[in-house]
């Protein structure tokens, strides 16, 4: 069955693409576009053709699941070809979206008409790329470098109504796009328009000027990524040499790049990121509840992030402490982080008080009686969580999802105090909430579907990445973090410093290293949790006893003189740490970053094989979205189990056994799940959700 309906329709032939869900660019769609072109030039009865999609989307690029796999013709830039060097004229009628190749078959076209509604852009960078079939060569002959370079560099779509204003469309229609591409189709074959020139106009001294200011700051910001410089030459060549050259310049860069670990990396977390909302059990028959108004209990610093995602999302969430000060407080850092948005420019004075407008602050439980769903934000202790839980069993209607954003506490052991364990489930949002995209949404035995396709629907909604979990402590994120926690304490009495400890992750991609990051945090909390637990961190501890609690009080592992941002080395705390050492008979010794690296990550991977074997976590993937979005893990880098794959799980069980050997520790053998599948010489990608 052909992807590419082919009929006449007057004078004018007209190819449908229909390849749900979104029209990508497969070898059927390629194959059926170039038939359709060359029958549309043999067919007396068609004097121009026009190029149509069904559903929401024109076409979505290249099938990036074909990447990396070996070629099938006709290759994409050969398709493009035969529609630019039509002899009838080609007019795209574009709805929905036209993205990466989508938009290159519309540049390959002698004319463009779009709905309204639709929106064009060339997001390849995103995934490590740059546009491979004549974007980066025809955008700017079309609108001048000046613009197509932003357009390119940013990934972001641009509306019709942009478009037009660029002249990269010729018309945009509220109504029939394909009948009023099929009239412009008429008028190009009555002007006896032929194979599309490549027009030079726009690329103008100016606009090349303009295009290297903005290219210079481009490459200053790329941050080691080699597609902003690959886009920066590709784009240069416009001005350097004619157009089947830049045409073979961009190929060249372009299938570097899609051999680049980064940009596979990128692939995998673009699929990652769509497979973490199917979830088993959970399928699209299942209805979520409608929520229409929200309530927070808690109006702490989670708390109150987690009510700006319901005001930022249009939601009317109610506030709720237990007291009036608490409660103005809450309400005053809510205003106060809306300021610093307004102030930025990033808000507007007008969106500030709509969205204040739907935060109600109130005292009291009863004030949760008509939420749809609530979530509790109080303080981490089971206790409280309990008696909060209790308390909404009583108030809140029938039907309400009641949720807690608990970051490890025991889901079932809360959702016991209440007689719907059924609604009860875990909304673990990720501090600063109303910022970091995260949501782990842990599900327990007893909660129901629906109330499970809720939560994924409601954060969604909020803007985050849902990631379905299954109840255990520290559920996937917190329970991998700790594993480096403990290494951070390994190296640090072993010999290292915690300056190198923090270089050896930043110099990876993180933006912070673990110790800066702690004092960032507060070394409280850390130590908070481990007091609660009875676990030991000789360090960390010592730190804290000495009231060096991080940033807040101006130091912690590291030195922050008149509260500057970025910690200085602390004499006092490395000889704290020697002291440590020695007090175990240790004689430390140097690590290297790479050996850093490896006892910090190793451990994190074999947690999350534990992780996987419990079915804690669905896929491997969905716990390399949940360390990207949730601890700004490098998303070039592809997560912490992408990540072990691209290394080999025998390095890393090899690592890992000899660490435990020397060490002691038990809890360091290589998993099961990660011992099998290095003995079978596999990765965790090979494992089918
Ligand atoms: N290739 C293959 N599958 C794709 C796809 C693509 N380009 N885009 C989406 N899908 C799948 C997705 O995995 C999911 O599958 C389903 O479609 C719905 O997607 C040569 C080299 C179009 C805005 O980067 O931005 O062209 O989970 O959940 O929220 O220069 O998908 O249902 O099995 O995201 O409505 C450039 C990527 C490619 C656009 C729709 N294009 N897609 O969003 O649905 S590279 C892109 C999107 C390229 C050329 C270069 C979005 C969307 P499943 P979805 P959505």
């Amino acid at each position: 069955m052909t992807m590419v309906r082919y009929e006449v329709r007057g004078h004018i032939a007209l190819a449908t693409i229909d390849n749900p869900p979104v029209n990508a660019l497969s070898a059927a769609v390629r194959a059926g576009l170039a038939e359709a072109i060359q029958r549309a030039n043999a067919d007396a009865a068609a004097v121009a053709v026009v190029i149509a999609a069904t559903g929401k989307a024109f076409i979505a690029g290249a099938d990036i699941s074909e990447f990396g796999k070996p070629p099938v013709a006709p290759l994409l830039p050969d398709v493009l070809d035969a529609i630019a060097r039509s002899r009838k004229p080609v007019v795209a009628a574009i709805q929905g979206v036209a993205l990466g190749g989508g938009l290159e078959v519309a540049l390959a076209c002698q004319g463009r008409v779009a709905l309204a509604s639709a929106k064009l852009g060339l997001p390849e960078i995103k995934l490590g790329l740059i546009p491979g079939a004549g974007g980066t060569q025809r955008l700017p002959r079309l609108i001048g470098a000046a613009k197509a370079f932003p357009m390119m560099l940013s990934g972001e779509p641009i509306t019709a109504g942009q478009a037009l204003e660029y002249g990269l469309l010729d018309e945009v229609v509220s109504g029939d796009v394909v009948a009023a591409a099929v009239r412009l189709a008429e008028v190009l074959a009555e002007e006896g328009r032929g194979p599309l020139a490549h027009a030079t106009e726009r690329l103008t001294e100016a606009d090349h000027e303009a295009f290297e200011l903005l290219a210079g700051e481009a490459l200053r910001k790329a941050e080691g990524m080699p597609n902003v410089p690959a886009l920066v030459e590709a784009v240069r060549s416009l001005f350097r040499m004619p157009f089947e050259e830049g045409l073979k310049v961009e190929r060249r860069l372009f299938l570097e790049l899609v051999a680049d670990e980064r940009s596979k990396a990128l692939r995998h977390v673009f699929f990652a990121e769509r497979e973490v909302a199917k979830v088993p059990g959970v399928g699209p028959e299942v209805q979520p509840r409608e929520i229409r108004s929200a309530a927070v209990i808690g109006a702490g610093t989670m708390g109150g992030g987690i009510a700006m995602c319901f005001a930022n999302a249009g939601i009317p969430v109610t506030l709720i402490e237990t007291a009036q000060a608490p409660l103005d407080n809450g309400m005053n850092r809510i205003a106060a982080i809306y300021d610093i948005s307004v102030q930025r420019g990033s808000l507007t004075p007008e969106a500030r008080a709509q969205r204040l407008k739907r935060i109600t602050p109130a005292v009291g439980l009863i004030a949760a009686a008509t939420a749809d769903i609530v979530i509790e934000a109080a303080f981490e202790e089971i206790g409280v969580k309990r008696d909060i839980f209790t308390g909404l069993d009583k108030v809140a209607k029938p039907g309400a999802v009641l949720a807690s954003n608990t970051s490890y506490l025991d889901i079932p052991t809360i959702a016991a105090v209440t007689s719907r364990p059924q609604d009860v489930l875990g909304m673990h949002f990720f501090s600063p909430a109303n910022v970091m995209k995260l949501l782990e949404i842990v599900r327990t035995q007893e909660v129901a579907a629906d109330a499970i396709a809720t939560a994924v629907a409601l954060g969604r909604k909020l803007g985050k990445v849902p990631v379905v979990v299954g109840n255990g402590f520290g559920f996937v994120g917190n329970r991998m973090l700790e594993q480096r926690t403990r290494a951070t304490e390994r190296l640090l009495v072993a010999g290292a410093l915690p300056h190198e400890i923090d270089a050896a992750l930043t110099g990876f991609g993180f933006k912070m290293g673990p110790c800066a990051m702690a004092d960032l945090a507060g070394l409280d909390i850390g130590w908070r949790s481990r007091k609660a637990r009875g676990i030991k961190a000789a360090v960390a501890d010592a730190i804290c006893e000495a009231g060096w609690l991080g940033q807040k009080t101006g130091r912690g592992y590291y030195l922050y003189p008149q509260g500057a941002r970025v910690g200085q080395r602390d004499p006092e705390v490395e000889a704290l740490i020697a002291r440590i050492s020695a007090e175990r008979g240790l004689t430390r010794r140097p690590f290297s970053q790479e050996e850093i690296l490896a006892r910090l990550l190793d451990p994190m991977v074999n947690e999350g094989a534990r992780i996987l074997a419990e079915g804690i976590a669905t896929r491997p993937g969905d716990i390399d979205v949940v360390w990207i979005h949730g601890y700004n893990w490098p998303a070039w880098r592809g997560g912490p189990m992408f990540w072990a794959d691209s290394v080999g799980l025998d390095v890393i069980a090899k690592r890992l056994a000899a660490q435990a050997e020397e060490i002691g520790d038990k809890a360091l053998e290589p998993a099961p799940l990660l011992k099998r599948l290095a003995a079978e010489g596999r990765g965790f990608g090979s494992l089918k959700s």
